[in-house]
């Protein structure tokens, strides 16, 4: 049976740009629940380590300096069905695939600054949740 659960990550462009509110209120409109919630700014060790699926890609070193310059806000997301109703929610990676209406179609620049994360699995949903928030901060 499909997971509750999924992680997102407010990438810096969208924080930048001033898109918080915005990309939350459509989240919670299209019916996810906000488990747990915060900023914080990834180190490059973070950002390796989270990552590291990516490292021999010729983009690793764009999209590690992409993640680290400036604060995130990250986020546990419960729906039935929550990583893929999250991933069809954010669109397609490059914003210019992305269906309308998506949240990638309205806030992202291009396929390295693509405005939010989802995770791609139950399996990394998980691992990705677990890499950045702590039992405690999980509702
Ligand atoms: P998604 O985020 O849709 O799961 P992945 O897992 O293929 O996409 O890529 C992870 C992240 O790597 C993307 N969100 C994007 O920031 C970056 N990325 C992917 N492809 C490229 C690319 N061709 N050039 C630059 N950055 C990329």
């Amino acid at each position: 049976m499909a997971g509750k659960r999924t992680f997102t990550m407010i990438k810096p462009d969208a924080v930048e740009a001033g898109n918080v509110g915005g990309i939350l209120e459509q989240i919670t409109a299209s019916g996810f629940r906000i488990v747990a919630l915060k900023m914080t700014q990834m180190t490059t060790a973070d950002a390796e380590e989270f990552y590291a699926v990516h490292k021999e890609r010729p983009f690793f070193g764009e999209l590690v300096a992409f993640m680290t310059r400036g604060p995130i806000v990250s986020a546990v997301l419960e729906k039935d069905n929550a990583v893929d109703d999250f991933r069809a929610l954010i669109g397609a990676t490059n914003p210019a695939d992305a269906a309308e209406g998506t949240i990638r179609k309205k806030y992202a620049k291009s396929v390295g600054e693509n405005a939010v994360h989802g995770s791609d699995s139950d399996e990394n949903a998980q691992i990705e949740a677990a890499f950045h928030f702590s039992g405690r901060e999980m509702f």
